[in-house]
């Protein structure tokens, strides 16, 4: 039998060294229907810009599938094909799995070819977190899950899903007289809980659109990584989150500054934050979280009880957590570690 040319092989996407070194061609064009301001539909453009050609892209039903492709209209020049909601994960390892088998059988050209699954928070973080957590165990397979995180089931109407932040006004968790806060959990830490919990994935990182050429450095390492690697993007989202649609780069901005939420990557094991996130981390001051909340409708209904329970939690992310802003655990201070030996 003829010997397997195929290999574990990927591209090699070397970074962009500044805006001004970024490749021209765009395979996420014109023709889709997403909300003006819509800053998933950006993710999608660097994603795939970032990836090149020579890729295939999966998507989960939700916005970015369905405002994508009206019948026989899509931006996506690249191959592109839908699954269902909860199948990000199954997607990606089944597409990766059958072009290796592929190319083993040579049945196809053996090359690198670059497997992108995105879901969006609903679909991935809530559905289908068993199928990307299986995904994220084989690391015989290359793929990236790309996770936009609109912080809603926006597609259906804005219906509140596990990474809906407290308090949130969405179709589900509307306030009321009696009770003003309907979601009072806190949202799941998504990119932490990828990066602590599969060892074989040899890359994690948080991505926000505001910062681009970063978001699509991100995109390039973790394909030239290789294995499987997944992404948290957080995208501010006009319609569910009720703020006027110029202000999408600002509101990622202001998720940074007020920490938030964390730019950071996780390489075999080794933390390293980014940008404005790193400043923080250095000793910078975060900014007063009222200042991001109170720009959107979706918290126009917080008092300023609201906004010192939320400003808590996120304080306790930087101050409290083992690793600030990434891992929630503590360590037992050694006086309580003492006192329980006795
Ligand atoms: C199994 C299943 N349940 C429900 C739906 C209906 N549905 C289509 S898109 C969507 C919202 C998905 O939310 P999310 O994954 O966060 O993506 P977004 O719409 O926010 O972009 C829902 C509930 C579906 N397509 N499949
Ligand atoms: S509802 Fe939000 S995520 Fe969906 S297309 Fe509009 S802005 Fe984008
Ligand atoms: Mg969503």
């Amino acid at each position: 039998m003829a010997e397997a040319t195929f290999t574990n092989a990927t591209q090699v996407l070397e970074p962009f060294r500044g805006i001004k070194r970024v490749t021209i061609e765009e395979y996420f064009t014109s023709g889709h229907r997403t909300c003006q301001g819509c800053e998933s539909a950006l993710i999608m453009k660097l994603m795939v810009k970032a990836a090149g050609p020579r890729t295939i892209v999966l998507g989960s039903t939700g916005c970015m599938y369905v405002a994508n492709t009206t019948y026989y209209t899509t931006p996506w020049v690249v191959p592109w094909m839908h699954t269902q909601l909860g199948s990000s994960g199954s997607a990606a390892l089944g597409t990766a799995a059958g072009l290796k088998a592929l190319m083993a059988k040579g049945k196809m050209k053996s090359e690198p070819i670059n497997v992108i699954a995105f879901c969006g928070d609903g679909g991935g973080a809530d559905m289908g977190i068993g199928a990307i957590s299986a995904t994220l165990t084989h690391k015989e397979y290359n793929s990236l899950i790309l996770l936009y995180d609109n912080e809603s089931y926006a597609n259906t109407d804005i219906q509140l899903s596990g990474m809906t932040p407290y308090g949130a006004n969405t179709t589900f968790s509307p306030p009321g007289k009696v009770i003003r806060n309907i979601h009072t959990r806190w949202k799941k830490n998504m990119a932490g809980m990828m990066a602590a919990g599969h060892p074989e994935c040899r890359y994690v990182a948080t991505v926000c659109g505001s910062y681009a050429v970063e978001m699509m450095n991100k995109v390039r390492r973790a394909l030239t990584i290789g294995g499987p690697t997944f992404i948290h993007s957080l995208d501010p989202c006009p319609k569910g989150w009720d703020y006027d649609p110029m202000l999408s780069h600002e509101m990622g901005e202001l998720a940074i500054e007020t920490g938030l939420f964390p730019l950071y990557e996780v390489e075999d094991g080794v933390v390293k934050y980014y940008g404005k996130t790193k400043a923080l981390v250095d000793g910078r001051k975060r900014k007063p979280i009222r200042e991001y909340l109170l720009k959107q409708g979706r918290f126009a209904h917080f008092t300023e009880e609201d906004l010192s329970y939320f400003q808590a939690k996120v304080d306790e992310m930087w101050e409290k957590w083992e690793i600030p802003a990434v891992i929630p655990f503590r360590r037992m201070d050694a006086s309580k570690a003492a006192l329980e030996a006795k």
